[in-house]
């Protein structure tokens, strides 16, 4: 009988170097709206399940080779397999919080310094994809990263790579409307009050007759 259109859920990704403390925040994140009482998913990329993520597993892990491009292109792919889920999930009124998204996608490829791929290179397969209603970057400094103990055993988890990454992520960044810088350096607690903050007021401008947009 009513009329009365669903509330759209908010597309939120969540970006940051590793050991920002990307995953532990996204989880208490999708508690925090839970508990608001709206529909929350949390999904991350790369999604490694499917076939294609299997492929990026695989590279990431060493365990096989893949050209720049290539390995850039399936990256992108992977989320353009769950792109239309993704805009109904929106649709039908569930927030979507993303670990990772088209802007890691841009910045460790472009930090491997191929002279044929460069940020605008990277940036073009991501054209179209669903548009991030808020993006936080979890700002975390060399030193307090070091802190955070050594790298993992996965390609790009090494000082050259992840130096390189911070730059670029500032470069883009810096461009990028709807950015919400957050400084990871403090404790989880008052990590996780900034990121809600910062959620509550994105979730209070959308309404029903604001649509998601796309990348471009
Ligand atoms: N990564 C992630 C990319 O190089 N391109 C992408 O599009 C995405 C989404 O994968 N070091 C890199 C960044 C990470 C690595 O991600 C694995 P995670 O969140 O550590 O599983
Ligand atoms: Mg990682």
């Amino acid at each position: 009988l009513s009329t009365r259109p669903t509330r759209r859920g908010a597309l939120i990704v969540v970006e940051g170097l590793d050991r920002a403390g990307k995953s532990s925040q996204c989880e208490m994140l999708r508690d925090f709206i839970s508990k608001r009482g709206d529909e929350v998913k949390y999904i991350r990329f790369p999604d490694r399940t499917t076939a294609i993520g299997k492929l990026i597993d695989s590279y990431l892990r060493g365990s096989s080779h893949q050209d720049d491009h290539s390995i850039h292109l399936l990256f992108s792919a992977n989320r353009w397999e769950v792109a239309k889920s993704i805009e109904e999930d929106i649709a039908s009124g569930t927030t979507v919080i993303v670990d990772r998204y088209s802007y890691s996608g841009v910045v460790y490829s472009a930090a491997k310094a191929n002279p044929t791929l460069s940020l605008e290179w990277a940036w073009q397969p991501e054209i179209g994809l669903p548009r991030p209603d808020i993006c936080l970057f979890l700002s975390i400094s060399p030193e307090e990263a070091a802190k955070r103990g050594g790298f993992g055993a996965e390609r790009y988890e090494n000082e050259t790579m992840q130096s390189r990454v911070r730059e670029l992520f500032r470069t883009i960044f810096e461009k990028q409307q709807d950015v919400s810088i957050i400084d990871a350096g403090k404790s989880i607690e008052e990590v996780a009050q900034g990121i809600q903050g910062a959620v509550s007021d994105c979730i209070a401008r959308l309404d029903a007759t604001t649509p998601l947009r796309k990348l471009e």
